[in-house]
């Protein structure tokens, strides 16, 4: 099959999920079965993604009438790989459904029927009803960026909140015990995202309150 490229600056997440959430939730109830096929799975397997997991990734999306790419993260955003928690929405249900249970460094495709991906109404290139498939590639996985656990161990000094520095020292710690350290404005960058997501008064520091918007969820 052809993989025609045709845009690869539509973006899939969701930029104020607030707003979008009960739409992605409501689609639970709906029927729909997502299929994933695996790639590529590495032998060793240190972490697999669960509910709640901050996941680094890339995925291509393609239509599945015809093949045609309608996204890509490696070439949007300057090739970065996105960051995201994983089962809460930030990505479209079939995601966050595909993508449970995998190892750093798997590849799988995956297929998600429109009431679980952008529904009756599609969304820019991706037209109405339409059947998606994704080629996921994933990174790392880092256990519970919200877990009280992890926040402790960030919370450097005990107040409580979470400044930039103390987030990007976490970060810093992860890749490094990871073998794999990366330049300032790589953290930089994955800070920008972090706290535009959670930091909601946008005070430049993330609260208990707003880092566990999801207690409720098993992590
Ligand atoms: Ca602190
Ligand atoms: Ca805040």
């Amino acid at each position: 099959m052809m993989w025609k490229l045709v845009s690869c600056t539509f973006c899939l997440f969701v930029s104020s999920q607030l707003s979008l959430w009960s739409v992605w939730a409501s689609a639970e109830e709906l029927e729909g079965e997502v299929k994933t096929e695996v790639l590529f799975k590495p032998e060793e397997c240190t972490q697999r993604s669960k509910r709640g997991d901050l996941v680094n990734a890339h995925y291509d999306g393609y239509l599945a009438k015809d093949g045609s790419q309608f996204y890509c993260s490696r070439s949007d955003k300057d090739g970065h790989p996105q960051w995201f928690v994983l089962g809460v929405g930030q990505v479209i249900k079939g995601l966050d459904i595909g993508m449970m249970d995998m190892c750093p460094g798997e590849k799988r495709k995956i297929t998600v029927p429109s009431v679980l991906a952008f529904g009756e109404q599609g969304k820019g290139p991706v037209p109405p009803n339409a059947t998606v498939v994704f080629e996921v590639e994933v990174f790392s996985v880092s256990r519970g960026p919200r877990s009280m656990e992890a926040f402790g161990k960030m919370d450097i000094d005990k107040d409580k909140s979470l400044t930039k520095t103390e987030v990007k020292e976490y970060l810093k710690l992860g890749y490094e015990k990871n073998g794999k350290p990366r330049d300032e404005p790589f953290y930089e960058k994955i800070m920008a995202d972090i706290f535009r997501k959670i930091d909601h008064d946008r005070d430049g520091l993330i609260s208990t309150k707003e880092y566990n918007i999801y207690e409720h969820d098993e992590l």
